[in-house]
C-alpha cells in the first residue's frame, strides 16, 4: 500500500519516497495524531493539501460575488446588514485559508495568480447568477448548508492548519444558513409571488447545489488516497446523501417542491433517494462554460487591479518603517 506513494493524479515531478518515512506517517494519521508544518510529509499529501485548501480559499473569494450583487438591492436594512456581514466573513475565510495553505510552502500571490489566470478551480456553484432576492435565500440555505455538510468533517482533517481554520468557519457558516433558510421562509410566508420566487429560486440552485460535492465516488480521482490520509473523512457520495436528508424536510416545511420527480423517501434505509445529476452540466462548468464564469474572473481580476494602489502602498510604507529603524539602530550604535 506504501510501496512508492506515488501520486501522479497530483501534479508536479514524481517524487520517490523512502518507504519507512511513508509507514511512520500512515501510522501517525492512522493514530488519528494531526500533521503540523514542520513534521515530515509525503510530497504528494503536500500538493493534495495545497490544491484542496487553494480551490477552497478561491471559492470563498469568488463566492462573494454572486451575493455581492444584492447588497445595494436587499429589501431592508436589516437584511442589507446581515448580507454585508456574510459576505465579509467570506473574504474572512478566504484569507484564513490562504494562510493555512501557506504554511504548505506556497505562497498566497502564487495561489491568487493562479486563480486570475484562469488555472486554478474554485467551486462549480459560483459560476450560477443571482437573478433575484430569493437567491440569497438559496444560496444561505443551500449552499451554505452544503459547505457545512462538506466542512464540519473538515474540522477533524489530519491536517493541524487547515482543521483550525475550519472550526471558525463552520461556526459562521452556521449562521450563514440560518439567515438564508429565514429569507426563505418569509419569502414562502408572503404573498404568492414572494413564494414562487421561492420556488423559482429553489428550481435552479437544487441541483447545482448537489453538485457542489464533486463527482460521484466512482469518477472521483481523490478521494480514495484524500479519505486514506483523513484528509477527507466521507466520500462525496457520502455527504451528498446526508445533504439531501438533511435538506428535503427543510423544503417541505416551506412548502416548496424540489425540481426531481424521483425525489423520494426510502423507509428501508431512512434515505431519501434522488434522480440523477447531469455530470454533463457539472463539467461544462469546470471548463469554463458556466453561465457566469468569465463574468466571475473578470471581476477578480479588476478587484486586484483596483487594489494595485493598496499593495504598493503597504510596500512603500514597510519599506519606510524598516528604513527608519535602520536608521534609529545607527544612531543608537
Ligand atoms: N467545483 O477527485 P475529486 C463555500 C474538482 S465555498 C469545482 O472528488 P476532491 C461558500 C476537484 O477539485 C465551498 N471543482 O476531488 C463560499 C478535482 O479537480 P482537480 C468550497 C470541483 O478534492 C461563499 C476534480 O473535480 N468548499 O462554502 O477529492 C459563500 C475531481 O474531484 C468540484 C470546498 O472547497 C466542484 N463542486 O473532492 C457560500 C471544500 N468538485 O483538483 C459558501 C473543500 C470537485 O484534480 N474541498 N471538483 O483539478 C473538498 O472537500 C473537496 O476538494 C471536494 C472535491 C469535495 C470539493
Amino acid at each position: 500500500m506504501y510501496s512508492q506513494a506515488l501520486n501522479e493524479r497530483v501534479e508536479g515531478p514524481r517524487i520517490v519516497e523512502d518507504p519507512e518515512k511513508l509507514a511512520a506517517f500512515q501510522a501517525r494519521i492512522d493514530a488519528e495524531e494531526r500533521i503540523e508544518p514542520n513534521d515530515w510529509m509525503p510530497e504528494a499529501y503536500r500538493r493534495t493539501l495545497i490544491r484542496q485548501i487553494s480551490q477552497h480559499a478561491h471559492s470563498e473569494v469568488v463566492g462573494m460575488l454572486p451575493e455581492g450583487n444584492w447588497i445595494t438591492r436587499a429589501p431592508s436594512l436589516r437584511r442589507k446588514a446581515a448580507l454585508l456581514a456574510k459576505v465579509q466573513d467570506e473574504g474572512g475565510h478566504g484569507l484564513y485559508l490562504y494562510a493555512a495553505a501557506e504554511t504548505l510552502g506556497v505562497s498566497r500571490e502564487e495561489l491568487y495568480e493562479q486563480l486570475l489566470a484562469g488555472k486554478a478551480k474554485y467551486s462549480s456553484i459560483f459560476n450560477y447568477p443571482t437573478l433575484t432576492w430569493a437567491d440569497i435565500g438559496c444560496i444561505g440555505w443551500l449552499v451554505d448548508g452544503a459547505a457545512i455538510m462538506n466542512q464540519i468533517p473538515l474540522c477533524r482533517t489530519s491536517y493541524g492548519p487547515y482543521a483550525r481554520a475550519m472550526i471558525r468557519i463552520c461556526k459562521e457558516e452556521s449562521f450563514h444558513q440560518r439567515q438564508g433558510y429565514e429569507i426563505m421562509l418569509t419569502l414562502c410566508r408572503g404573498t404568492p409571488e414572494q413564494k414562487a420566487m421561492a420556488q423559482d429560486a429553489l428550481n435552479r440552485w437544487w441541483w447545482p447545489a448537489l453538485m457542489m460535492f464533486g463527482p460521484p465516488d466512482s469518477e472521483s480521482q481523490h478521494t480514495e488516497q484524500s479519505m486514506r490520509w483523513k484528509i477527507k473523512r466521507f466520500t462525496n457520495d457520502e455527504l451528498r446523501q446526508k445533504f439531501v436528508d438533511a435538506t428535503v424536510p427543510q423544503g417541505l416545511y416551506l412548502g416548496l417542491t424540489f425540481p426531481d420527480p424521483e425525489l423520494r423517501y426510502d423507509e428501508t434505509t431512512g434515505h431519501w433517494r434522488f434522480g440523477k445529476i447531469d455530470w454533463e452540466e457539472f463539467k461544462r462548468v469546470l471548463a469554463g462554460h458556466g453561465p457566469c464564469n468569465r463574468e466571475r474572473l473578470a471581476a477578480r481580476r479588476k478587484a486586484h487591479e483596483d487594489g494595485a494602489w493598496v499593495r504598493e502602498a503597504a510596500l512603500a510604507h514597510a519599506a519606510k518603517r524598516r528604513a527608519r529603524e535602520r536608521a534609529q539602530r545607527i544612531a543608537a550604535e
